[in-house]
Order: C-alpha cells, then sequence, then structure tokens
C-alpha cells in the first residue's frame, strides 16, 4: 500500500429534486371545456453506492466530494408526466462502511460486490392538477410542487480486508515481519510508532496458497481509551480471520513477552470482544537477539496450555521465515 491510503473521507449527497406536477387544461376542439391535465413531476434520482471489488481505496472522493442526482422533470400537459430523474450510481471498494456525519449513525456496510446502499432519496414528484379535480372544483388551478431530494453529509470509511492481522506492542517488528512474509515495503524504525498507517501485503506460498496480510500500528496500553495510534485502526483488522500476534523476546529481562502478550489482548478485547475472541498465533520475534533459547521452550508452554499456537522467527536475519510461511497458511486454513 502506498502512503496515499485513503481510508476515510466525508462526501456530500443529494437526491434530484422531484419534478412539479402541472397545471393545464384540455383544449379540443369539440371540449371547450375540457378537464384539467396536467401530468405529474417524475421523481428526482437517488444517489446509491454500490461495492465493487474493482475499487481499492476512496482516493476519488478526496477529489471529488459532492455528489448529486439528477432532478425529476415538471408534469406536462395532457397529463404527461414528468421524466424521473436519473438515480446517481457511486462505486465505492468492497468493505466501505457508510455512517451519516452529523449522528454518527452507521448507514450500511457494503461487504459484498454489488450490494447497494440508498444514501440520499430523490423527492417525490408533484401530482398535476388533474388529481385535484372535486364535483365542485372541476377545474383547479392548483398542482403539487415537487419534493426536494435528501440531502446529507456521509462519511465512508474502508476497512481493509486481509485474512491476517499483525497485532504487538510497538516496535516488535510488525512491519519488519510483513517485509519478510510479503513483497510490501513499509517503513522500518527503531522507535515506537514508525508505522502510522496500516500497510497491507500479499504472502504468496504458491499459486493457490496466498494470504493479504495487514499490518496495523503497534498497540500500547489505554488504547482502547485511545492512547497511542493503535485503536484508530483496529476496525481494520476486525474482519480479519485470524490474528498473529508478534512478541519481542529480544530484551525479555527487561521487556516481559508475556506481559505484552497480555497486555495488547487486554486492549483488543476491550474494543471488541470479537476482536478478543479472534484465533490468535503467537510468534517469537528477534530471535536473533535471544542468547539463551530456552526462554522459547517456556513460553511455548506457557501460550500452548492456553491454546494458542506458538512459533519463533527473526524478522530481520529472515531465520525460521519459510516455517513461518507455512505455519501460518495451516493456522489460517484450519480456523473456522
Ligand atoms: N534484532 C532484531 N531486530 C528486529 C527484528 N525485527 C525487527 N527488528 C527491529 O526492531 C525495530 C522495530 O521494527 P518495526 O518493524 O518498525 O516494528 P513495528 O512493530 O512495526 O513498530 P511500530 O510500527 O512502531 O509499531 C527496528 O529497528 C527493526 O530493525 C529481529 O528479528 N531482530
Ligand atoms: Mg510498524
Amino acid at each position: 500500500m502506498k502512503d496515499t491510503f485513503i481510508d476515510r473521507v466525508k462526501i456530500f449527497v443529494k437526491g434530484g429534486r422531484g419534478g412539479n406536477g402541472a397545471v393545464a387544461f384540455l383544449r379540443e376542439k369539440f371540449r371547450p371545456r375540457g378537464g384539467p391535465a396536467g401530468g405529474d413531476g417524475g421523481k428526482g434520482g437517488d444517489v446509491v453506492l454500490v461495492a465493487t471489488s474493482s475499487k481499492h481505496t476512496l482516493l476519488d472522493f478526496k477529489y471529488k466530494r459532492h455528489y448529486i442526482a439528477e432532478n425529476g422533470q415538471h408534469g406536462k400537459g395532457k397529463n404527461q408526466k414528468g421524466k424521473d430523474g436519473e438515480d446517481l450510481i457511486v462505486y465505492v471498494p468492497v468493505g466501505t462502511v457508510v455512517y451519516d456525519a452529523q449522528t454518527g449513525e452507521m448507514i450500511c456496510d457494503l461487504v459484498e460486490e454489488g450490494q447497494r446502499c440508498v444514501v440520499a432519496k430523490g423527492g417525490k414528484g408533484g401530482r398535476g392538477n388533474a388529481h385535484f379535480a372535486t364535483p365542485t372544483d372541476q377545474a383547479p388551478r392548483y398542482a403539487e410542487p415537487g419534493e426536494e431530494g435528501e440531502e446529507r453529509w456521509i462519511i465512508l470509511e474502508l476497512k481493509l480486508i486481509a485474512d491476517v492481522g499483525i497485532v504487538g506492542l510497538p516496535n516488535a517488528g510488525k512491519s519488519t515481519l510483513l517485509k519478510r512474509l510479503t513483497r510490501a515495503n513499509p517503513k522500518v524504525g527503531d522507535y515506537p510508532f514508525t508505522t502510522l498507517t496500516p500497510n497491507l501485503g500479499v504472502m504468496e506460498l504458491d499459486e493457490e496458497r496466498r494470504l493479504v496480510i495487514a499490518d496495523i500500528p503497534g498497540l500500547i496500553e489505554n488504547a482502547h481509551k485511545g492512547a497511542g495510534l493503535g485503536l484508530e485502526f483496529l476496525r481494520h483488522i476486525e474482519r480479519t480471520k485470524v490474528l498473529l500476534h508478534l512478541i519481542d523476546v529480544s530484551d525479555f529481562r527487561e521487556k516481559d513477552p508475556i506481559e505484552a502478550f497480555e497486555t495488547v489482548n487486554k486492549e483488543l478485547t476491550l474494543y471488541s470482544e470479537d476482536l478478543g475472541k479472534k484465533p490468535q498465533m503467537v510468534v517469537a520475534n528477534k530471535v536473533d537477539a535471544l542468547s539463551d533459547r530456552k526462554l522459547l521452550e517456556d513460553l511455548k508452554d506457557y501460550f500452548l496450555e492456553r491454546g494458542y499456537p506458538f512459533t519463533w522467527v527473526s524478522a530481520l536475519t529472515g531465520e525460521r521465515i519459510e516455517d513461518l510461511k507455512e505455519e501460518l497458511w495451516k493456522f489460517y486454513s484450519n480456523a473456522s
């Protein structure tokens, strides 16, 4: 993913105005006092979002912010109805969630190809005077105006659709690992919060076995209350099937990997119970800098006892990366 990844935009949508009903009378040679014959106005077009997998970002919306559907045409004489305005179809990537900008209410969640969502209804057309004739007023000079279309600001938010999400404390080596597993080229740094927006990469074992992996900014304690950067990006891994939980074991005397693991898990659960319950595979990283590898056995016991598969790598040197690919694939395939 490029730095230009746009995952949230605000746009204005407005349905077309309904056409006015017409005031008209039949004037025929042999019926000089023909009845009212004003046609109805056409309906205004709707603004309709449609999910497509051929779009992957919300970038277009950064440049064009207003989406207004066509107005309905006015009614005409001889009871002719005005033409309906055309719906304005706006394509958005699969994975777009739509909110009302003012109320924050979710309007729709576009998860499937071709799924549609009307975000602004067109106004109804007004009725022509033909509708208003009564026994006492057979020649009404009144017709309804068309209604205004609905209008509002909406927020489009794109959740990345990844198969695997990498989570862990800042600096655990998540981006380095993504680089190793895929062809993605995220920024790596020896300081926390190097990653500011999510990165995506595709891990390819062979033609049939591919996984999309997401690397998100590191999580810290109280992320669910807004500490650090992590929280805002957790939505990107809500839809992944499994999580790869990366822990740094290089400095285990100073930074307890189990504590790190529990801290991150607590934040995941506090953010959303579903996220906390997602199957996790625990991966110890930076084993190149670990002098006493016996620690790995202890960690393995700890995690296996709790039902988490456990493995280790060095994202930096590439040690056991090929094994991890196979293990991750297996874990992913077996997760329901
Ligand atoms: N020795 C060693 N260092 C590593 C390894 N993997 C990553 N690092 C180093 O750890 C630091 C952090 O790596 P990143 O990949 O940026 O870590 P991150 O988890 O993405 O960090 P944030 O994006 O800030 O959350 C960098 O200096 C990496 O070079 C490893 O296997 N061994
Ligand atoms: Mg990173």
